[in-house]
């Protein structure tokens, strides 16, 4: 790959980056290794592989050369030392999540999180005894106050799924050190195009690829970006132990993906922010969530951490059963879950995705009605999706 010191653009990087001019055919892209083992020249090169005192590949769990790439790429694009790549977000997560923590310690996370996460933080708690609170993060003074000495890790969303809330991760990243722990912040709502968690103080970006990275809905994949020593450490015993690797062709999907990112997500700032602005106006929606909101009471902070103000809404309408009505009545936008991909997704949280939280954690501490809809929205025409929206809101009772 070339030198990337003097490239400024992230649409350059993220066109670049993925460079495998050093390969015998000059493959403008990435070749795609396919194979799950490699064959060592001689038993002393296998056995000092395997004691690290040697550079090369061993096995695809611990690393592959198509996803090394991807790997390398997406620490390009966050400003990261490096980059380890997984078979899913969720994937990404509990690696990153079991290698910082033991039994006792405990994880502070923002009032919102994706339900999947929730569960997994369940899970860690009910097996091996480690603790977490939801907090709210619009309150710098309550962070402070919900930190512990065993808090060995402060977990972020921002913009949280589904909510929409924005956090400041300069200044949780500030009382996450003060107090002696890391902060890991899920970035898929953003991509790095949008936002750096690393530049705001972040020791720890996961993503779910799965979303805008690969940008196509076609695969299922997680990214973690960090310092070198961390994700080694990673590398060589958490994921190589829990064995959720990302596949060499979902890498090369990805890498496809990313040479549009800047392109894709720009415009899906753009039809969110006209999406927004109709929904603010339809006399059936009673309330919308998004950043690009002109009004926005964190406008600051958004125009300092986010270049954009992403692809996603959250909204209300009156009741359950016309949110009900609305989803059974699209036709251009799709009902389903997951986000970040070229076709509008509709989903309702309170029943699919954070359905895994308990009801009561869902509406009084993440603030998740049982009537909120979640919209990714898509790269079709802005019309088009607002023309669908109105007709299924006139569907509503
Ligand atoms: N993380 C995805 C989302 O928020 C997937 C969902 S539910 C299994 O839509």
């Amino acid at each position: 790959a070339r030198e990337f010191q003097e490239i400024q653009g992230f649409e350059t990087k993220s066109i670049h980056t993925a460079d495998p001019r050093s390969e015998v055919f000059g493959s403008l892209t990435v070749p795609l290794y396919m194979t799950s083992t490699y064959v060592f020249p001689n038993a002393e090169t296998g056995g000092a592989r395997f004691a690290g005192e040697e550079p090369g590949m061993i096995y695809s769990r611990i690393a592959n050369p198509t996803v090394e790439v991807l790997e390398k790429a997406m620490a390009e694009l966050e400003g990261a030392e490096a980059g380890l790549a997984f078979g899913s977000g969720m994937g990404a997560i509990s690696a990153v999540l079991i290698a910082m923590i033991k039994s006792g310690d405990h994880i502070l996370c923002s009032d919102g999180l994706y339900g999947c996460t929730y569960g997994l933080l369940t899970m860690l708690k009910e097996k091996f005894g480690v603790q977490f609170d939801l907090v709210d993060m619009a309150d710098m003074e309550r962070v402070r106050a919900a930190m512990r000495p065993e808090t060995k890790v402060v977990y972020v969303e921002t913009p949280i799924n589904p909510t929409l809330k924005v956090v400041d991760l300069q200044a949780v990243a500030d009382i996450a050190h003060a107090g002696g722990a890391q902060l890991v912040v899920d970035n898929t709502f953003m991509t790095p195009y949008l936002q750096q968690p690393l530049q705001h103080g972040a020791d720890v970006v996961v993503h779910s690829a799965t979303k805008y990275l690969g940008g196509h809905g076609d695969l299922i994949a997680g990214v973690a970006v960090g310092r070198k020593a961390f994700l080694d450490e990673l590398r060589f015993s958490t994921l190589k132990d829990i064995g959720a690797v990302m596949a060499p062709m979902e890498a090369w999907l990805i890498l496809r993906g990313i040479k549009t990112l800047s392109l894709r997500m720009e415009r899906h700032c753009e039809n969110a922010k006209k999406v927004a602005e109709f929904l603010h106006q339809h006399p059936k929606v009673t309330n919308v969530y998004f950043p690009g909101d002109e009004n926005h009471p964190q406008k600051d902070l958004i125009a300092r951490q986010m270049r954009g103000s992403g692809g996603m809404i959250a909204f209300e309408v009156e009741t359950l059963e016309g949110g009900r009505t609305l989803m059974n009545s699209v036709r251009l936008a799709q009902l389903a879950v997951s986000l970040g991909e070229a076709t509008t997704l509709i989903q309702h949280p309170a029943s699919m995705t954070h359905a895994v939280v308990p009801a009561d954690v869902r509406r009084d501490e993440m603030g998740i009605a049982d009537g909120l809809v979640r919209l990714s929205v898509g790269l079709e025409h802005p019309q088009d999706i607002i023309a669908d929206l109105e007709q299924a809101l006139a569907k509503i009772s």
